[in-house]
């Protein structure tokens, strides 16, 4: 077995494992990040689109925003649609500036590899057999095996950054970990479409055939969900068939319609909500979407994690320069705060959006008078804004 010792290994090179590594690297702490899949699938995984403010703020602040700044659209609201008629919410004009960014979970990826890469980081991709040892000790370690070899990291800490699938979580003995969840009984059927922007602005849409939302990748290329049962088979739905529910449900007074194009991607997403508590356990960490998962419905997915890991950084920054474990214990309940907010916002923007099932006609006019509301009330629309662009960070 061959054994190297770093600082702080991290398991995972999602956007959490990665901006960690990155911000470890600047606060001058050395971590190794191990992670199962090849660099090509790592950066080929196409998942959220829509980043904060202060992640977009931490992504410039840390030097790896440059493309990003060239590349994103920056959005001054969203629309909201139902009842045939859209409304806009002016989220700059209500948060005094903070604007809306769409630029893909891939693209976040590759800068943050290749700036790891560039100031010669190590990110081992293609790992297999990964194993958390003796986290409750001064002396943890993770092994694995690399290109059919054994191998063992030495490390002080491990950060657990390994998605919602990974084996941090269950490396933790039964009982250390409490599980809050909610499953909801729909999904999001997602496309890809090689086809000019639909709208200006993502549009989030309430049907009484269910909830549907009009995003974007590119100038060339979109991307656009509907609601659906979380059992539904892809091959089910024909490009037509698609084409017809999305415009169904977009349906407007004055005739609005999708831009249609080939469809390039299918693919089906459950929805949950999902707390683990606490998000550390001895020198282990949990940071994004392995600690907590939300539905898509307020895109905070990636926004956490990026929370988390500022917060991990900053107290691991302080043990080494101060030899303090304060912020370190703190970790779990600093993050929860933040976690729990954007599971309550999540949680709201689905019900409020997504069509129950079953459906009753108090459901029906409680969620119209709900949306009606908000977009009549200053207070509820800057509710809405501060929210989805991004509660501000606590020092
Ligand atoms: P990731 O991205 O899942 O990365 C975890 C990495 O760990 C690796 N791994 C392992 N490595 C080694 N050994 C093991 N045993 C391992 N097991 C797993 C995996 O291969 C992977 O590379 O987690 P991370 O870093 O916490 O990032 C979380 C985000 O990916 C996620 O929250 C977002 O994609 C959620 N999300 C959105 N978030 C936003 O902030 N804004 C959005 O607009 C948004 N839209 C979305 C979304 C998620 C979606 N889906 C597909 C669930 C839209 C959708 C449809
Ligand atoms: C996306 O573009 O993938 C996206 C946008 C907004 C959301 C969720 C996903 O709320």
């Amino acid at each position: 077995m061959t054994s190297q010792r770093t600082q702080v290994a991290i398991i995972g090179a999602g956007p959490a494992g990665l901006l960690l590594s990155h911000l470890l690297h600047l606060a001058r702490i050395e971590s190794v990040v191990l992670e199962s899949r090849s660099r090509e699938e790592v950066e080929g995984t196409v998942r959220a689109g829509v980043l904060e403010q202060g992640t977009v703020d931490m992504l410039r602040d840390t030097d790896v925003g440059a493309r990003l700044d060239r590349e994103a659209a920056f959005h001054r609201g969203v629309y909201l649609r139902f009842g045939g008629r859209t409304h806009h919410i002016d989220m700059e004009g209500l948060t005094g500036g903070k604007r809306v960014t769409v630029y893909a979970q891939q693209e976040v990826v590759k800068d943050l590899i290749a700036a790891r890469l560039e100031s010669g980081g190590e990110i081992r991709f293609g790992v297999s057999d990964v194993a958390i040892h003796d986290v409750t000790s001064g002396r943890p370690g993770v092994s694995f095996h690399d290109g059919g070899q054994a191998r063992r990291v030495e490390c002080d800490f491990v950060a657990g950054c390994d998605g919602a699938h990974g084996v941090s979580r269950h490396s933790l003995p039964g009982g250390a970990l409490v599980r809050h969840e909610r499953v909801y009984p729909f999904g999001w059927f997602g496309i890809l479409v090689e086809a000019p922007p639909s709208s200006d602005e993502l549009i989030y849409a309430r049907h009484d055939r269910g909830f549907a939302l009009v995003s974007t990748r590119s100038r060339t290329l979109q991307r656009m969900y509907f609601q659906c049962d979380p059992a539904e088979k892809i091959d089910a739905w024909s490009d037509d068939r698609i084409w017809t529910e999305l415009r169904s449900r977009l349906e407007t007074a004055d005739g609005w319609k999708p831009m249609e194009g080939p469809i390039t991607q299918k693919v089906v997403v459950g929805m949950r909500s999902l707390v683990f508590e606490p998000m550390q356990h001895g020198n282990l960490y949990l940071a994004g979407d392995a600690a907590h998962v939300v539905p898509p419905t307020g895109a905070k997915g990636l926004n956490l994690a990026a929370a988390d890991v500022r917060v991990l950084s900053r107290a691991l920054q302080r043990f080494y320069t101060a030899g303090s474990r304060d912020a370190l214990d703190g970790y779990s309940a600093k993050c929860l705060r933040r976690v729990w907010k954007a599971q309550r916002f999540s949680y709201w923007m689905t019900t409020l959006f997504h069509r129950a099932e079953p459906e009753t006609s108090f459901d029906r006019n409680r969620q119209l008078a709900e949306l009606d509301y908000l977009v009549h009330s200053r207070a509820a629309m800057t509710s809405l804004a501060e929210n989805y662009v991004g509660l501000p960070f606590e020092d």
